[in-house]
């Protein structure tokens, strides 16, 4: 057993600064991966604590030691709510986890994955291929495309008259800064509420409360204008900004634990990491400190957003 924090001068590093504030650094043994796209800096790099970790303009999107608890987490609580969930919209998402969690549900029929950047699709398929094999299943349609202009066309066919083409929509985007900006605005959020069939659900990823709580308390609000029910849930990602993780669950109708697949819980928590059905219970129970972001609870002295 060893807790040394003693490094060797010549390891490799990388970092990702959060606001100029904080910064978390990752020792790495090789970069896989090193390219400029027209939208962003993909980078791909061995690091030795998390294994293979993709980078998007210096933020850690995914890694392959704790990915499990982000892709489980935005896919399993929205699809176990959900009735009988035929139709899937994925924002974002190129990286391939979330689709890998989605197909773990035999009720769905077909994935449309819209991702901005092709190049992100390529390496990941290159380099994460626990991550993104099954990227190439039958029942996924890739497009690489503005996930906001996709979701304004489907909500414009909506209003002609077309039936809402999804049940779930899952919106697994980066940051709200660069190319994924526009995925947190009210617009965006009414197009996609427009694409939902009658019991449609999404889900999005909203950001640390921590170290990102102007975000996560702005995410909430704009949601809450939009969709009728609102439900944050949270975990920890040991790799993104501030430890805590959450992400909204938004329906048309259904609170996220009046409906619950029991038995395919049962089934998909045999391949799970952090999924299971206590866990989905437990996580839409918020911390004191979450409640009173989302105005909840009534602030107190010490509090600081
Ligand atoms: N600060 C990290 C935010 C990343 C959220 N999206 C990750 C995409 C993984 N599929």
């Amino acid at each position: 057993m060893s807790n040394s924090t003693t490094t060797p001068n010549t390891a490799q590093w990388i970092e990702e600064c959060y606001q100029g504030l904080t910064a978390y650094r990752f020792k790495i043994t090789d970069t896989l991966f090193d390219q400029q796209s027209p939208f962003q800096h993909v980078q791909i790099v061995t690091t030795e604590a998390y294994g293979r970790m993709l980078l998007l303009d210096g933020a850690v999107m995914t890694t392959e030691r704790d990915e499990f608890v982000y892709h489980e987490m935005l896919t399993h609580i929205p699809l176990l709510a959900h009735p009988n969930p035929k139709r899937v919209l994925i924002i974002g998402g190129g990286d391939g986890g979330t689709v890998r969690e989605v197909l773990k549900h035999p009720s769905v029929e077909h994935i449309d994955l819209c991702e901005i950047d092709g190049l992100v699709i390529e390496a990941s398929q290159k380099w994460l291929p626990s991550i993104a094999g099954k990227l190439t299943d039958p029942k996924v349609t890739i497009s690489v495309a503005d996930g906001l202009a996709f979701t304004q066309e489907a909500a414009k066919q909506v209003k002609a008259g077309a039936q809402a083409p999804y049940d779930i929509v899952l919106i697994d985007s980066t940051d709200p800064v660069g190319p994924g900006e526009v995925l947190f605005t009210p617009a965006f959020y009414q197009d996609v509420f427009d694409c939902l069939s009658a019991n449609g659900i999404m889900a999005n990823q909203s950001e640390s409360p921590m170290a990102q709580a102007a975000n996560f308390q702005a995410i909430y609000e704009r949601l809450s204008g939009v969709f009728p029910v609102v439900a944050p849930y949270w975990a920890t990602v040991p790799t993104y900004p501030g430890g805590y993780w959450t992400w909204m669950f938004c329906s048309k109708a259904a609170g996220p634990l009046e409906h619950c697949n029991d038995a395919l819980a049962a089934e998909i928590e045999q391949s799970t990491h952090f999924f299971n059905r206590q866990v989905h219970r437990a996580v839409f129970a918020l911390p004191n400190f979450m409640r009173r972001l989302l105005g909840q609870l009534p602030q107190t002295a010490g509090m600081k957003a």
